[in-house]
């Protein structure tokens, strides 16, 4: 079943923690892990963990799953077969790599295209997740439910989806916005939606998001203005901006 599915793992600078999420990816043959410019040994232990290791250096959550992204365009066009599902989730070890399956299941069944990690339903280890993340989340879910009608509990990394689905929603956040672009323009495209509960435990090493007062901050108005983005602004406004981030994203060196 590991056969059809592709993990891609943002890193930045997660050197101590990503052996241990490579260890827990079990029979998992592909798994690319994106070096989002990380000035630590984070490139050299996941080739060592078996990864295929390709850099994003500008910086960017978004920017480096969006690299993942042409990564597996790059080995579709040299002749590999498509997968058929995509993996994303983090390099810190706050996600249990071993729960894999029970997202990956539900699409191969056919019973969904989208399966999000919910850790709001999960058991979350204390400290796991900091309030302004856990408070910040529902107000995001909310405002998606009152404004798109999509129901989710949590933007959380780990996810799953199917690889033509998610090529069909054209992605273009570089950083922050995107799992809720993700979420947004799944319901909008009308895939099925699955949430299931998976445990969050405390990253090893160092937060650059949620855990940082900065990074909150940049975060939250991010997210704010994802939502705003795609419920009230103009079609031809979004679809300018969508060309301009694609633009600048196939000007990069490895784009
Ligand atoms: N902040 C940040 N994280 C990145 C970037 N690229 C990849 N990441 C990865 O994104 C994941 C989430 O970051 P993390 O610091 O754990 O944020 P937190 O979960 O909110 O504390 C980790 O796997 C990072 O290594 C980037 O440019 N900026
Ligand atoms: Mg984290």
């Amino acid at each position: 079943m590991f056969e059809q599915v592709v993990a891609v793992i943002p890193a930045l600078n997660e050197a101590e923690s990503l052996p241990l999420v490579l260890d827990d990816l079990p029979g998992l043959r592909h798994v690319i892990v994106v070096d989002n410019g990380s000035t630590d040994a984070t490139a050299a232990v996941a080739a060592a963990g078996g990864a295929v290791v390709v850099e994003e250096p500008r910086r960017g959550y978004g920017a480096a799953c969006l690299r993942g992204l042409a990564a597996i365009g790059e080995f579709t066009a040299a002749g590999r077969p498509p997968p058929e599902v995509v993996v994303f989730l983090d390099a810190d070890y706050s996600d249990h790599p071993g729960r894999l399956h029970e997202l990956v299941e539900p699409i191969l069944d056919g019973r969904a295209d989208f399966v999000l990690g919910s850790r709001m339903q999960g058991r979350r280890e204390a400290g796991a997740m900091p309030l302004q993340s856990v408070l910040g989340n529902r107000l995001a879910c909310f405002l998606m439910r009152v404004l798109f009608s999509a129901r989710y509990t949590d933007l959380g990394p780990f996810r799953a989806i199917r690889y033509r689905s998610l090529c069909g929603l054209n992605m273009t956040d570089r950083d922050f916005g995107w799992t809720i672009e993700m979420q947004i323009k799944a319901t909008r495209a009308g895939l099925r939606t699955l949430e299931i509960p998976v445990p969050y435990r405390r990253r090893v090493g160092q937060s650059k998001i949620s855990g940082t007062f900065g990074g909150s901050v940049k975060a939250g108005a991010k997210i704010l203005y994802t939502i705003a983005k795609y419920r009230f602004m103009p079609p031809r406004r979004a679809e300018a901006e969508h060309r301009a981030s694609v633009t600048t994203f196939s000007r990069s060196p490895h784009g």
